[in-house]
């Protein structure tokens, strides 16, 4: 079993952002002239849906993500999605963009292979695609993977056995049924189950990142499941859904809850015992490292390799691992005293 760990330089690397940013214009600037990386690339940043803060955040200029990286290195950095959490809202956006003369698009995948056969033909023609936070692993030129499926499975579920004494009937409100990242956590969370036979996955429901339908399916599940301890939402839009259904039933302590999202939104689920620990990573320091990988791609300055590295601003050197995939690092545990540290 993956031991939790809190991860103190993760906490300092947020701190001490602003100081770091700083630093990192200059040192980027440079590296562009150094490494030869191109000027003026049209740079589409495609998450799943629209609306979502989560994204907001991954993607903004203001929020240090995506679009700032691109804005930092001279290129025409663009978000563009749909409004729902479903593939056939994400195509015909991710269609426009490539008639548009995208010479790179960054996607968070809304499933693992509907989008393929628009991003294989985008590749033919010589367009970068990178998926950042959600994988269509074989339609794509580089997956930036926030953190490791499998630590997150486990530490989700390691969380609420914790919190319901590794008993009970338990639940997992998700977010889009063909979302790659969030059926891989389950995947590695139905694993790791195996280590707790006395708790019970009795339903996954989908509450498309949307909080109306996040509500409802939390609802089903209260109804449907009298004997219900524990809910795992690994979605930023139904974590704090869910905890505000819990809370209006009066289940608080009766049904335990954890999940993924940020921590401005949980803050007082946290402070109120609703949800005592959840986790995430930076989605700005995702958004900023998938930015400058398609950077790097399309100006030919490095390949999809195993081995190939790059400096990411200010998120200094990250090297291509398996799979053409990109590790931005550990998931990190909110709690009572640490959450009110962070603001995003
Ligand atoms: C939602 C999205 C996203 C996921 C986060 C945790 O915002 O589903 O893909 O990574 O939650």
């Amino acid at each position: 079993m993956l031991k939790l760990r809190k991860h103190a330089l993760f906490a300092l690397g947020l701190a001490a952002s602003t100081t770091v940013a700083t630093l990192g214009v200059a040192g980027t600037s440079t590296a562009a002239t150094r490494h030869g990386l191109q000027k003026g690339l049209k740079v589409f940043v495609i998450p799943k849906n629209l609306g979502n803060s989560y994204f907001t955040t991954a993607d903004s200029v203001k929020t240090g993500g995506a679009l700032l990286a691109l804005k930092q290195l001279g290129e025409i950095g663009q978000e563009t999605s749909g409004t729902t959490d479903t593939p056939s809202a994400q195509l015909p956006v991710i269609q426009a963009d490539i008639s548009k003369g995208a010479n790179a698009l960054i996607i968070s995948a809304t499933d693992p292979t509907a989008l393929c056969p628009t991003l294989e033909a985008a590749m033919k023609r010589g367009i970068t695609v990178v998926t950042y936070d959600s994988d269509a692993p074989t339609c794509r030129t580089l997956f930036v993977n926030q953190a490791s499926a499998q630590a997150i499975g486990e530490s989700e579920v390691q969380i609420l056995a914790k919190e319901i004494h590794d008993t009970g009937e338990i639940a997992v409100v998700s977010a889009g049924p063909s979302d790659t990242n969030q059926n891989t956590w389950i995947k590695w969370m139905k694993v790791e189950l195996k280590q707790y036979p006395k708790m019970k996955l009795v339903s996954v429901v989908y509450g498309m990142d949307e909080t109306s339908t996040d509500t409802s399916v939390t609802q089903g599940l209260l109804s449907h499941y009298p004997d219900l301890k524990g809910i795992i939402a690994p979605t930023s839009v139904g974590l704090p859904a869910a905890a505000a259904v819990i809370d209006a039933a009066h289940e608080k302590g009766k049904i335990m809850l954890t999940g993924l999202a940020t921590p401005d939104e949980m803050k007082k689920y946290v402070a109120n015992g609703t949800v005592p620990e959840f986790e995430l990573w930076n989605p700005a320091d995702l958004g900023y490292l998938a930015a400058y990988a398609a950077v790097e791609l399309a100006s030919h300055a490095i390949t999809n390799a195993a081995g190939q590295s790059f400096v990411a601003g200010k998120l200094g050197k990250y090297t291509v691992g398996p799979d053409h995939t990109i590790l931005l690092g550990p998931p990190y545990v909110f709690d009572k005293a640490n959450v009110n540290k962070f603001n995003f």
